[in-house]
């Protein structure tokens, strides 16, 4: 399939009328950051190395439970959704990496797909499974659950699933799976808690044993929905029991919108790095439940707090630089592309300000119970405006220096609306 991409001489263009305003900020805050000993350079250096993937769930407009509401112009295969994760990728530049999703994003020609990738400077990470919803046509239904169905077929039939996105995944060059579940039950009594857990740690045995060497297993925790008593995996601590059982390549996924609204997430970050068992992240943001909302959009500050963690974690050496960050979000009302960008630069300004973090200070005053002192080292890089640098390492990657400018000055969604026409057949449930 040809794909649309947004021209270079227009990001180039673009880029040129804002190019002085951009340097002019970037020498300022340069010399803000060497008052504090701190390498404008040094930072963005590392910034222009961070990656973050895009969800293919994501490049379509989301829903709720109690409406979809379609964008004219949404990918409606694959494919296009490939079409609009490059334009994130040329647009910001940190996001070279697609989180696939199956069976929404199956095809019969993964060979094609992956080349179709390379071709537009993008790859794949982790392979999504999805035993939540029941497949047209299928023999058996997973309505009282899947690896962890009372019923060995169904459980066989899940089972069977991953192994496929495995297969899948190998095909495309992914490294890693993840699972989510929606196994859980809506009344006490329902099922018996032991066992249910009993079953799926005996069906991600059998999923664990068919990754390839390479691989890891990510497995994602959830409080609540689509089961609203009780859940199997419910939280970090049973997805830790769960990853310790499996063995060294199981590893903990925290999807920030899956806990309770107050719970401390960057605590639960430092648990599970120190541990090696933090595997990766699905990023958004959330003011009730898993909203499912623009990463940094809600709260900002916790999303700088576990970047903190990760940073201490990685001073500490637990093996965090090789995580896989993705973005699992939902857009609803707004254009997913723009969401994207923000988000993806939302998380790597919240990564900038991590990075900045005076940790001499903040280690001394620690020890010495310096509650101030410490506070304010946090305080102080939080509030530090990292913009230019995230601007300035996008621009010297090629992208754009105001991507949602950019975009839509490219006219490309009024373009995709003409060549996409709805009713195309949509490739997942659409409410994510
Ligand atoms: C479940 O709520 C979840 O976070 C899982 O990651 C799914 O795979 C994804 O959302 C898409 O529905
Ligand atoms: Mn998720």
């Amino acid at each position: 399939m040809p794909f649309s991409r947004i021209s270079s001489d227009l990001i180039g263009s673009e880029n040129a009328t804002r190019l002085a305003a951009l340097q002019e900020d970037y020498e300022f805050l340069g010399r803000k950051l060497a008052r504090r000993g701190l390498s404008i350079d040094r930072i963005k250096e590392r910034v222009k190395a961070f990656t973050v993937a895009i969800p293919s769930w994501g490049v379509g407009a989301g829903g709720t439970r109690f409406a979809r509401f379609p964008l004219a112009g949404e990918p409606r295969s694959v494919w296009e959704k490939l079409e609009d994760c490059s334009v994130v990728q040329d647009l910001g530049r940190n996001t070279p990496c697609i989180s696939i999703h199956f069976p929404w994003d199956w095809t019969d020609d993964l060979k094609g797909l992956r080349q179709a990738a390379v071709q537009l400077g993008l790859h794949f990470g982790p392979v999504n499974s999805n035993t939540f919803q029941d497949r047209p046509g299928a023999d058996l239904s997973y309505k009282y659950g899947s690896l962890t169905h009372t019923d060995r077929h169904v459980q066989e039939q899940a089972i069977a699933h991953n192994r496929a996105c495995i297969e899948g995944g190998v095909a495309l060059g992914s490294k890693a799976l993840t699972v989510w579940i929606g196994d859980g039950t809506n009344f006490p009594g329902q099922q018996d808690f032991t066992a249910s857990f009993d079953r799926y740690l005996e069906s991600a045995e059998k999923i664990y044993a068919a990754l390839p060497g390479d691989w890891t297993l990510l497995i994602e925790h959830k409080l609540y929905e689509p089961a609203f008593y009780s859940t199997v995996i419910q939280d970090w601590g049973t997805s830790y029991i769960a990853a310790t059982h499996l063995g060294d390549r199981a590893k903990c996924l925290v999807d920030l919108g899956h806990h309770a609204p107050t719970v401390n997430i960057e605590m639960i970050v430092a648990r599970l790095a120190r541990f090696g068992k933090l595997g990766g992240f699905h990023f958004n943001d959330s003011k009730y439940g898993d909203d499912d909302l623009d990463a940094g959009s809600i709260d900002p500050f916790r999303l700088f707090l576990i970047f903190n963690e990760l940073v201490e974690a990685d001073l500490r050496g637990s093996g965090v630089a090789s995580l896989e960050h993705m973005i699992d979000q939902s857009h609803n009302v707004t254009d997913p592309i723009e969401s994207l960008l923000l988000s993806a630069e939302a998380i790597a300004g919240a990564y900038a300000r991590a990075l900045i973090v005076d940790r001499d200070t903040l280690h001394g005053a620690q020890a010495g119970n310096d509650v101030v002192m410490a506070r304010e080292q946090l305080r102080t890089a939080y509030e530090t405006p990292m913009g230019p640098v995230l601007a300035m390492a996008r621009y010297e990657c090629g992208g754009a220096i105001d991507p949602v400018a950019v975009f839509r000055a490219s006219g490309y969604r009024e373009d995709r609306a003409r060549d996409r026409p709805a009713g195309g057949g949509a490739t997942s449930a659409g409410i994510v």
